[in-house]
């Protein structure tokens, strides 16, 4: 059985609900194990030898690892293409790539400006201006997703939900937490609270003990 390292709320919720997915339309059932991120859980020994990045997710199957969203992404819509999660078309599967790629590797790192500055600089002052500029980046990035929604029917890819629905989630999430608040992207997060609702997404969600409220107004 496929195995999932995960941590809750981070980016390894795009393959976590995918998975659930799968096992709605196929039966095919997987296994997960979290992560605690906060407590270092990411770089114990015993981690490091599945992933020697320290980072989440980790798919494990027959006791090997894949690590990285878009491949272990890719490898789950092979693998399992009757839950639908990408266009079987060459061009409409390569301009959901295109999209999902992006995610992957600009808004996502984007965030982790904000969330880890120590990463990016060493003073404090550095280390201040790193993030202020990074949730400034990030809401472009969120207002960019925004338009992308105002096209969805019903889901972005079209008529299934997919990776980038449930990064969407992720994003305006994350947001919460770096004080953007989401009444301030209403269409954007009118589609989060749909997707949320979706079952496959809601019992991702249950499991990694998340929800929507991550912003507090101050
Ligand atoms: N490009 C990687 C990014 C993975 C990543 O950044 N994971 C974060 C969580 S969202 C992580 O594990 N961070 C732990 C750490 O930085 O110590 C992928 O697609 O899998």
């Amino acid at each position: 059985m496929m195995k999932l390292y995960y941590g809750p709320g981070a980016c390894s919720f795009v393959p976590h609900a995918a998975l659930e997915v799968i096992k709605a339309a196929t039966g095919d059932d997987f296994e997960t194990q979290t992560v605690k991120l906060h407590k270092g859980e990411q770089r114990t020994p015993e981690y490091l030898a599945l992933n020697p990045l320290g980072l989440v997710p980790v798919l494990v199957e027959d006791g090997k690892a894949l690590t990285q969203i878009v491949a272990i992404c890719d490898y789950l819509d092979r693998r399992f293409p009757a839950a639908g999660l990408l266009p079987t078309d060459p061009w409409q599967r390569a301009q959901a790539l295109s999209t999902f790629a992006w995610m992957n590797n600009s808004v996502h790192p984007t965030f982790t400006h904000v969330f880890r500055p120590s990463n990016f600089a060493s003073g404090e002052s550095a280390q201040e201006d790193v993030k202020a500029l990074g949730v400034a980046k990030f809401r472009e990035h969120l207002e960019r997703i925004q338009s992308m929604i105002a096209h969805a029917s019903p889901w972005l890819l079209g008529e299934s939900i997919s990776f980038v629905d449930f990064y969407a989630l992720v994003f305006l999430r994350w947001g919460g937490f770096a004080n953007i608040d989401p009444a301030s992207l209403p269409a954007y997060k009118a589609f989060v609270d749909r997707v949320a609702a979706h079952p496959a997404v809601a019992s991702a969600m249950a499991r990694e003990g998340i929800n929507l409220d991550t912003f507090k107004a101050k």
